[in-house]
């Protein structure tokens, strides 16, 4: 189990700045598998590591940069199981070159205690849900406890946290947790706005806009638009100035009637949106440097427990 206790982050205000080329080109996230969505329902959905593998490389030749991993167990059923975990951030390291998150969002049946443990399989980012929301007939619990240990454990293990925001309350507990707990691991603020989940913000451009204008000011943003606000929130994050993210955790259906082909189709669509709005994907390397995480693993602002620098040797832009 590792240490809880962080080493000396930077204050909030200390977060870097993006590099250029996040304003001329956009990171697409691919979410290929969620927890929600059955096989039985959902043929494409990649549930074994086969299929997850194939489809991440799919993924990646059509312009993903970051996937953002949930896992099925034998029966294709969710798991959090830390040797599958484990299995899967080093078939994903060896068969493709993105970023890889772990959820530990799970599903809303996970414990925390199992939610907190994913960081065991040390992928190069996580992702965090900063508050509770309605999920359709369930809730998706994240207590302020569990927001702050699962965060400090991040900084402590060198893993980039990726903000889950599905409410405005959402933002506003970005911000208290940067105040109080100092920056992310890598020192990049990202956040992505999830959007239209029946419970939480609805997934519409004026949504967007209020949720963008509250996030911190150096932070950087993706957002999805679950189900049918896919289409208006890719369209509106893109002229916002936002980054991607989507996949069949969050889209099954890819235009009225027709079943999504498979994860690759909707970044082919991703990426056409993000040509013509003339910022392409970014590579696989730029997605690392733009979380800051070296190309061998870890972030480059931070690194092992012991070993993690303190404000004076992060290289902190203005
Ligand atoms: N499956 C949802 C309950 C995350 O990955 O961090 C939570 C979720 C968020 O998908
Ligand atoms: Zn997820």
């Amino acid at each position: 189990m590792p240490p809880v206790s962080a080493p000396p982050f930077p204050p909030a205000a200390a977060v870097l700045a993006p590099p250029g080329f996040a304003r001329t080109r956009t990171l697409i996230t691919v979410a290929p598998t969620g927890a929600e969505s059955t096989k039985a329902d959902v043929p494409a959905l990649p549930v074994t590591l086969e299929e997850l593998v194939a489809a991440a490389k799919a993924c990646e030749a059509a312009g993903a940069g970051l996937v953002h991993v949930h896992i099925r167990d034998e029966h294709a059923l969710p798991t959090l199981d830390l040797g599958r975990l484990r299995e899967t951030v080093a078939a994903l390291r060896e068969q493709t070159s993105m970023v890889i998150q772990l959820s530990t969002g799970g599903a809303v049946t996970d414990p925390y205690e199992q939610r907190l443990r994913v960081l065991e399989a040390q992928p190069d980012s996580c992702s965090l849900t900063c508050g509770t929301v309605n999920f359709g007939e369930d809730v998706f619990l994240n207590s302020w406890p569990f927001i702050v240990e699962l965060y400090q454990r991040t900084q402590a293990m060198g893993i980039v946290a990726e903000f889950e925001l599905f409410d405005l309350g959402h933002v506003a507990a970005l911000h208290r947790l940067l105040d109080g707990y100092g920056a992310p691991a890598g020192g990049r603020v990202h956040a992505d706005l999830v959007m239209g989940v029946p419970g939480g913000m609805p997934g519409t451009a004026a949504t967007l806009v209020a949720a963008v204008a509250a996030l911190p000011e150096q932070a950087t943003w993706s957002a999805t638009g679950i189900g049918r606000s896919t289409l208006p929130v890719a369209l509106s994050a893109l002229a916002a100035g936002g980054h991607l993210r989507v996949g069949l955790e969050d889209t099954v259906t890819f235009a009225r009637g027709r079943p999504v082909r498979d994860n690759a189709e909707l970044v082919e669509r991703a990426a056409a949106l993000a040509v013509l709005a003339q910022r392409p994907p970014m590579s696989t390397e730029q997605a690392r440097e733009f979380l800051n995480l070296n190309p061998g693993g870890g972030t480059s602002t931070s690194g092992s427990v012991t070993g993690a620098p303190g404000r004076d040797e992060r290289a902190v832009e203005a």
